[in-house]
């Protein structure tokens, strides 16, 4: 992949991502070429290009210097699109089969020109129309245990690791995750955003002061532990699925982070699409994480056992003790992701998008008692059922 610093940034049109596409040679000469911006995320465009003739398109997608779901009063660095192709890029030297080719990338004008996934689906949409995935969770698992362990101190070079660590020190977009999920909803900020009903449910959380110190250990933890590449932002939306290829895309949130983290956001984000579903569709998103955590746990502990380069790999109690501790984190940060997607700023379409009010307000209410309690329980869950159990006692 080549980065290349050229020309100076302007936001593209989609007349000025075709000639660039035209210019990078891209395409075949005179190829009849269509261009739809098509970015529906917080913060970036996305352009779409295809050879009408051919059908073969591309991807250009764009960072804007300020976060789009609120506008240009919130500025927000360009960098994070360097961030982006190079985690893909590094995620790609470990699990290809997991991440979009990246074609070319241009720092000044903070773009990636990548693969084109139409064929597929984002995940979240898939399953709100009630989509299954088959495969989504064995995927996503082996995705989450070889980026984890191979950018680990157990995986690594130690030196090597903490020069990597250094080139995705991160701070602009992390700052956005320890506001947005781990502080804003825990009290009284303007950030928030909820429906009038649902203010006395609020009201109570920014009351639970056993839940603001587990949330403050939590934001702890994500501010000071550097331990593997995390994709920082893996939630559903983050991943194009079909029935039997799983993507993820747009690391721009990658940093060195604790190793529960991506996995607290993916099952988080199971989570939300289950509390969007009547009781008897549940079941395949539970599936989902109980086969994540399966597959995370017994890709990670054999890369550990055969690859690890750290002389205490092979103590006895280890390994155990790195996996008991990044689940229960990953619980408590599923809780902090379910609240925050709740009444933070940047909601799920699998909870807005309930058209009847009182269901939607009864699933965002059940939604917050389930994220308390996978915060201030996250060390008694003792396993992936404890998601299933806290999910029925929270229900009413
Ligand atoms: C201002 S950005 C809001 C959210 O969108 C991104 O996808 C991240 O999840 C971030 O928290
Ligand atoms: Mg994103």
């Amino acid at each position: 992949m080549t980065i290349v610093q050229s020309a100076v940034y302007e936001p593209l049109t989609e007349q000025k991502a075709t000639a660039l596409a035209v210019r990078l040679g891209l395409f075949r000469d005179g190829a009849p070429l269509l261009c739809r911006e098509i970015g529906d995320g917080n913060l970036n465009l996305v352009f779409h290009i295809v050879d009408q003739e051919t059908k073969q398109g591309i991807i250009i997608k764009q960072a804007l210097p300020y976060a789009k779901v609120v506008g240009e009063s919130w500025p927000l660095t360009l960098k994070r699109a360097v961030i982006e192709s190079n985690a893909l890029r590094t995620f790609a030297s470990y699990v290809p089969q997991y991440v979009p080719n990246v074609y070319y990338s241009d720092e000044s004008l903070a773009i990636t020109v990548m693969e084109d996934l139409s064929h597929l689906q984002i995940a979240r949409k898939g399953l709100i129309e009630g989509k299954t995935y088959p495969l989504l969770s064995r995927h996503i698992g082996e995705f989450i245990a070889k980026t984890a362990f191979y950018t680990s101190d157990f995986g690594m070079n130690q030196q090597e690791k903490k020069k990597l660590a250094q080139s995705f020190v991160n701070p602009e977009l992390c700052k956005i995750t320890e506001d947005l999920v781990f502080t804003d909803p825990f009290f009284d900020h303007d950030t928030n955003n909820f429906e009038d009903e649902l203010r006395p449910d609020v009201e109570a959380l920014w009351e639970d002061d056993r839940l603001r110190l587990e949330a403050a250990k939590l934001k702890r933890k994500f501010l000071t532990e550097a331990d593997v590449l995390l994709h920082g932002d893996l939630h559903t939306g983050s991943i194009f699925a079909s029935d039997d290829e799983t993507k993820v895309i747009d690391p721009e949130f990658a940093f060195y982070g604790p190793i529960g983290f991506d996995l607290g956001q993916f099952f988080a984000n199971l989570l939300l699409n289950a509390l969007s579903r009547p009781e008897s569709e549940r079941r395949p998103l539970f599936d989902h994480i109980d086969q994540t955590w399966d597959v995370f746990t017994s890709v990670f502990s054999e890369l550990w056992r055969t690859e690890s380069v750290e002389t205490y790999a092979a103590t006895p109690g280890l390994l155990d003790e790195v996996l008991r501790q990044a689940f229960v984190d990953a619980v408590g940060f599923a809780g902090c992701e379910v609240i925050r997607r709740t009444i933070g700023l940047a909601h799920v379409a699998d909870l807005d998008g309930i058209d009847q009010k009182v269901e939607r307000l009864t699933a965002k209410r059940h939604a917050l008692r389930l994220g308390r309690r996978l915060i201030v329980e996250r060390a008694e869950l003792a396993g992936t059922d404890g998601f299933r159990r806290l999910f029925v006692e929270t229900e009413r």
